[in-house]
Order: structure tokens, then sequence, then C-alpha cells
């Protein structure tokens, strides 16, 4: 499924897009539950364990900001991440054994889809060693304007950068301008409806504000190969083994040498990364008054 150019692209720039990973059939399906799932949202008040909500969602205008370990919501998102064309690319990235560390489905509803501030993803869960990354499978065509992920190339080989600066606890999100980066050398993750973004678990990424009359569900998987462990624990080690995608389970953790920074103290306001995000001094994409 991947080219030998596509694995150097990946090492080097800490991300790629590849295109018709996600058939129709399933595509489709997935967009019906997730239709289902936001109707389902309009007896829901508050965050929960399955929404993540949009400031100003009401039961007459329902504004889910994201679906919480969708895997775990319907069996159409267990499966796929479980799909023979999507466990071979993860096999030339990470090797011959992998676990599922989490999943999320971010919506970015059309105007108001809320932005992601710049971030890596390794500040909010550090592993004994960095092969992790992220799959983001592209539910809608997706496009600049209607909110697509944003990498920075080449930061997955850098520092971590801080992540606390709401008075030195975690928040979530960086001072891009400080770690000295530059908007105009970030690229986007775009591409048809059914292609998957792959982007290390180091990159700097980051989306803004869908401002299109387009949706942009965006489903991540969140993958590690299975000798690397969570520094922050495992809660519950049984249901750590479940997430065993394919391969060989290991209790013999692999150290690599590179940058960790601990996700706390934690979060002033738990949840999810656009909860934690509120508490950052400083914000770097725009948000305009329909989205407040
Ligand atoms: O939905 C997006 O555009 C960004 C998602 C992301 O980086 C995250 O949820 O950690």
């Amino acid at each position: 499924m991947l080219s030998r150019k596509q694995i150097g692209e990946y090492k080097e720039v800490g991300a790629i897009v590849v295109e018709g990973v996600l058939d129709d059939g399933t595509r489709a399906q997935m967009k019906k539950v997730l239709a289902d799932l936001v109707e389902g949202s309009r007896t829901v008040k508050t965050h929960d364990k399955v929404y993540d909500l949009e400031p100003g969602h009401s039961s007459d205008e329902p504004r889910v900001r994201r679906i919480k370990t969708p895997h775990l919501v319907h069996p159409v998102f267990a499966d796929f991440v479980r799909s023979q064309k999507l466990t071979s690319i993860l096999r030339a990235l990470l090797g011959d054994s992998v676990r599922l560390h989490g999943s999320k489905l971010n919506l970015k509803a059309p105007r108001f889809g809320s932005p992601v501030e710049w971030h890596q993803d390794w500040a909010f869960y550090p592993h004994t060693n960095d092969d992790l990354l992220a799959i983001g499978v592209m539910l809608d065509d997706t496009s600049v304007e209607n909110g697509a992920l944003y990498i920075v190339p080449g930061t997955h080989l850098g520092p971590t950068y801080d992540h606390h600066g709401a008075d030195g606890r975690f928040c979530g999100a960086m001072d891009f301008e400080a770690a000295g980066l530059r908007i105009d050398d970030a690229i986007p993750c775009v591409g048809p409806a059914g292609s998957c973004s792959f982007h290390h678990v180091r990159v700097v990424h980051g989306s803004a504000q869908n401002t299109s009359n387009r949706s942009r569900g965006l489903l991540l998987y969140e993958v590690s190969a299975a000798d690397a462990f969570p520094l922050m624990g495992i809660p519950d080690y049984d249901e750590f083994r479940g997430r065993l995608l394919f391969g060989q389970e290991s209790i013999v953790p692999r150290m690599v040498d590179c940058p960790i920074r601990m996700p706390l103290p934690p979060a002033l306001n738990p949840g999810s990364i656009y909860e934690n995000q509120t508490a950052s001094a400083k914000r770097f994409f725009e948000v305009s008054e329909v989205a407040k």
C-alpha cells in the first residue's frame, strides 16, 4: 500500500497523505452513524463520555465538536482501524506489532467548527519510545477552507515544546512564535474524502476554524508500536492488552533517547484538547463571532 518514497517522506516530513484508504461504502456508513449521533445530542446539555460540544450548543441547534473514543461508540469505527489496507500501512510505518492508543472524531461543522491550537501529541501522551502516529481519516473532501490539519515539516525531529502556557500548568497548546516556527512553513493535509493522513506523534500541528459551508469530519486514531509504554501509566492492564491491533504484545518496553515533557501539573480545564486549550494564555487561530 505504501511506496518507498512515501515511507521516506513520512520519515523526513513527519506526515503523509494517502488517498483511497477508506472505501465509499464504509464512509457512507460512518457518516450515517455520525448524523444519528449529532441528532442524539439534542438531549445532551454538557460534555459527557461521548460528546464534546461546541459553544452555543442547544437542543434546537445541536453543535457537536467531537465524538469521543468512537471505536467504543460504534463497531464501524472499531472495525476500520483493523482493516487490511490500514494495517498494511501501519506495518510499514510502525513495525510488526501495533497497539491502538485512542480515537476521536473531530467534526468541524460548516461555518463554526472550532480551531485546534498548535501542539504536539507527544506532549499529551509521552511513551518510552516515539514510534507513535495519528491517522486522520477524511470523512469529507478536505481543503484549507473547511479546516484542514496543518503540520510543520521536520518538527518531529526537534524539541518537545512547552505546552504549559497557563501559569505553568499543562494546557495542550504551545506558543508557536516563541518556538521560532513560521506559519509559512506549515503545510495542509488535504485530499478527497476517503484519504488518510498519518502524522508523527512529535510533529507540530493545528487547524483553523471551518469558514466554508462544507463539513470537515476527521476521524483520528492514535496508534503506537506495541513496545512503546505510556509514561503516565497503565490504569487497566487488561484494557491495555485488548487494544493490540496486530502482532505480539510485550512487557519489555523499548526505550529511546528523545525529548520529553510531562503533561503535569494537569490541565486546569480537563477533558478534551479543546477544553485544555481554553486555559492557554495565547491563541493563534481566529474564532469568528458565530463560533463564540
Ligand atoms: O481536528 C483537527 O483538525 C486537529 C485534531 C488534533 O490535532 C487533535 O485533536 O489532537
